[in-house]
């Protein structure tokens, strides 16, 4: 907790925030608005985290503690306030406070934006280990892209998603604070001079990139580590040159640049190959944070052959790859070095992290865009491949430059000192599968590092009644060492305490039915499974899988109303990216089954399926604690971890998947009897692919699914209409890459495991207390510590 001397009470915070709301925001109680009161509340909040971020900036200095920094474009935040007021111990105080000053917590802590600055998985994780490393005292900033627009809203018009742009910045961001003095030029295209054996690269488009700091305060309210998040600004308002002469459109080309740089998140998380401006937004974060970086190790070592000792700087996947070739740059270009050393140092230095292993989704670019952007860095990639062809004798197969492309996965592996997968089997895939040369050539540098999620969020923030639960069952030591939870181990089979952890998961589904899903129109039994598969929207995730079972056990329903169901509502929600249109079909067939199902007399007591618009962090902080249910039913070998698994496993939702990514650790841990386990395994998904007429053969030998199939093309879910979903069908039948055919029976015969389980609440609730007990392993605490141990070689700092 804060120090008990210095912790505020009550008095102090509603004094602050009505100090606040009069100097800060100018305006007196009477006319204050929510929007007022949230601003007054986290200046508040925000004051009380200055203190501890000089502490450990300070003692970071002290000590000469190495830095870690962790270069991300997406840092997918979410709501801070909330978390903040609970890492500083203070949600009793601020609760009395809001109480004294008769306002409605909920109403004020809502009325946040999320600063929705990612897409899904790589930026949540982003956004968890920075809770962490701050939790854990180990010195760290995060750098990103402070983008005007994060990831875009999602509505349905007509069941179909409509996009539109996110603005989370029209509101002032409290928590940041602007830094013009830290601000750099980053350069683009031009030529390269070489004079005196040394390079001088001329660019003839540059930006400013200047700082925005967020504190991120971590547990205890003790520390606080740095999200530097930059923003782009123009050199030179107008080229005056061009101006006189006339040329006005040149003129502002400069500004133009500067104001499209960081204005917009790719919504698409498997690559978007080619596009000139995300290079330039990849360069523009890398180029910005090497410079701060540099600039900071300068003032405090001057020696940067230290800095492999000083610095360890992490890739999150290989979008700020760049760096390689950017660090190599400096090193040479600015301070004289020679090649060899300059790699050498950068090696020492850099690692990076492969989130995927979908060919799709690994990064390329076109030799001649690359260059022309980055001329110096074209050069010097040639370099780095040269010389590692020489020294390892790798061929043309672990060449960056290939095919005329530039391949960023090759570039991040040679240049870093470690590589690391998300999950066992995901590193095991890459060491036999993207990287596999690469891996002959360097057999240590691949390590895994199995995901993990904050339980402060995730578990203390989003799930109260559990929180309580486990606070009173086995104290709060959980929440910084979650392996505690390993304690609940010997009440999972005690009848009291099963009441109490099915309280406490009830009163999260009848606050999810009453909220959320009413106001969508779904009525929801709380007393059925509340059955819960939130992600993005993919094939390989397969939410058509789901949505097909959904059809198939509807239809069994509807032909057998009497018979012993047990009642289900199926919840789904996700984006899909703008120009994905087969993942927009699954969502037009979600909401299209939707109507159909849930409008049904004689079914609609057994199965509702709600599909909220707009799945963010904070939907996923309502949803995750109330499901009964976790779908993780990608496709065998595909999904490189998952992190949502984990936050519904922590919160006793029980499982049902397949064994991919950290599902495979998932099972391990809570055991095979407590988690629903169905579909080929990578090895025999691997093998089913290439076998022709797969997804055919698995329809003919399924009457489910052909049922299910034969009604989508009769047009029962499209008033008749039978050609409405012929693309998707279509594929299902004759292509059927993720093999949903294939994994059908299995899926839905698990599925009818489940029924029976929950209709065992003795069972259930003793198996959802197992999953609760034995998830300590993912929090990302444990995660940071591996990082810290086996990559950055790191330490926590001890405060003065
Ligand atoms: C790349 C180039 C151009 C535009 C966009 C992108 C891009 C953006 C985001 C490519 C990929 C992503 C995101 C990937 C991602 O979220 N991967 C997920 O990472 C999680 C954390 O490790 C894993 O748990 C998931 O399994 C993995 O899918």
């Amino acid at each position: 907790m804060t120090d008990p001397l210095t912790a505020p009470t009550t008095d102090d915070l509603v004094r602050q925030i009505q100090h606040h709301l009069t100097f800060t925001i100018g305006k007196d109680a009477e006319h204050a608005s929510t929007y007022d009161w949230r601003m007054a509340v986290s200046h508040t909040i925000r004051d009380l985290m200055v203190g501890p971020w000089f502490a450990a900036t300070r003692a970071t200095y002290d000590q000469q503690a190495k830095r870690v920094y962790y270069l991300s474009m997406e840092f997918l935040i979410g709501r801070i306030l909330g978390d903040a007021i609970i890492n500083l111990g203070l949600d009793q105080e601020m609760d009395a406070a809001f109480a004294r000053l008769g306002l409605d917590r909920d109403a004020v802590l809502s009325d946040e934006p999320d600063a929705a600055l990612g897409n899904g998985g790589l930026g949540r994780l982003a956004a968890c280990f920075m809770e962490s490393l701050a939790s854990l005292q180990c010195p760290a900033y995060g750098y990103g892209i402070r983008y005007e627009h994060g990831l875009f809203r999602q509505r349905f018009e007509g069941g179909r998603q409509v996009e539109s742009p996110e603005d989370w910045l029209d509101q002032s961001h409290p928590w940041e604070f602007t830094r013009p003095e830290s601000s750099y030029v980053i350069g683009f295209k031009g030529h390269v001079e070489h004079v005196d054996g040394r390079a001088v690269w001329h660019p003839t488009e540059s930006v400013e990139a200047r700082a925005y700091d967020t504190p991120v305060i971590g547990w205890g309210g003790h520390w606080a580590n740095t999200l530097r998040l930059w923003g782009a600004h123009p050199t030179t308002l107008f080229d005056l040159h061009r101006f006189n002469a006339g040329d006005y459109t040149a003129a502002a080309a400069p500004e133009a640049l500067a104001r499209t740089l960081s204005r917009v998140l790719y919504p698409d998380d498997t690559t978007e190959q080619g596009k000139e401006l995300r290079l330039k937004q990849e360069y523009f974060l890398t180029a910005a944070a090497l410079h701060d970086i540099l600039r900071r190790f300068m003032g405090e070592y001057g020696d940067l052959r230290r800095l492999p000792e000083k610095v360890a700087i992490q890739l999150n996947d290989t979008h700020p790859a760049i760096a390689g070739p950017e660090l190599i740059r400096l090193l040479m270009d600015d301070h004289g070095f020679d090649f060899a050393e300059a790699r050498d140092i950068a090696r020492g230095t850099l690692n990076y992290t492969n989130h995927t292993l979908l060919p799709e989704a690994l990064e390329t670019w076109p030799t001649w865009l690359f260059g022309r952007v980055l001329p110096r860095h074209m050069q010097i990639v040639e370099m780095i491949d040269a010389d590692h062809r020489a020294a390892t004798g790798g061929g043309d197969s672990t060449a960056i430059v290939r095919d005329d492309h530039v391949h960023m996965g090759e570039l991040a592996f040679i240049m870093v000192g470690k590589v690391n997968g998300v999950s066992a089997l995901h590193s095991d895939l890459v060491r036999s599968t993207v990287f596999a040369d690469l891996h002959r050539l360097h057999p240590d540098r691949i390590l895994n590092e199995t995901n993990g999620v904050t339980p402060r969020r995730w578990l203390r923030m989003a799930n109260p009644p559990l929180a309580h639960l486990l606070d009173d069952t086995i104290g709060t030591g959980w929440t910084t060492d979650l392996n505690e939870l390993s304690r609940l181990e010997t009440h999972a089979g005690d009848a009291g305490f099963q009441d109490r952890l099915r309280a406490a998961k009830r009163e999260n589904k009848v606050a999810l039915a009453d909220g959320l899903l009413a106001g969508l129109g779904v009525k929801a039994d709380p007393d059925a499974i509340f059955d819960v598969q939130v992600k993005r929207i993919h094939e390989y995730k397969r939410q058509l899988l789901n949505i097909l079972e959904t059809i198939a056990l509807w239809q069994r329903m509807h032909d057998a109303p009497n018979a012993d169901w047990t009642p289900r509502v199926k919840i789904f929600g996700g984006k899909a990216a703008p120009g994905y249109w087969l993942a927009k079909d699954v969502i037009y067939l979600i909401n299209s089954v939707a109507r159909v199902v849930n409008n049904d007399p004689v079914t609609k007591h057994l199965l509702q399926v709600a599909y909220p618009p707009n799945y963010n962090v904070s939907m996923a902080e309502r949803l995750i604690p109330a499901a009964d249910l976790s779908e993780q039913i990608s496709t065998a070998g595909k999904e490189a971890s998952g992190t949502g698994n984990m936050k519904f496993t922590m919160n006793g939702a029980l499982t049902i998947g397949t064994l991919d990514g950290a599902n495979v650790e998932i099972r391990e841990l809570v055991g095979a009897e407590n988690f629903f386990l169905f579909g080929m395994d990578a090895e025999q998904a691997q093998a089913r692919v290439t076998q022709p007429g797969h997804a055919r053969a698995a329809i003919e030998a399924s009457p489910h699914l052909k049922d299910a199939l034969v009604a989508i093309a009769t047009g029962r879910f499209s008033d008749g209409a039978t050609d409405r979903f012929n693309t998707l069908l279509d594929r299902t039948w004759n292509d059927d890459p993720f093999l949903v055919a294939s994994d059908f029976d299995s899926y839905f015969a698990s599925q009818r495991q489940v029924d029976a389980a929950y209709a065992d609440h003795a069972r259930w609730d003793r198996m959802a207390a197992l999953n609760i007990a034995r998830s300590g392993f993912f929090s990302s605490d444990r995660t940071i510590r591996g990082y810290m141990d086996d990559i950055w070689q790191a330490k926590p700092v001890k405060l003065a």
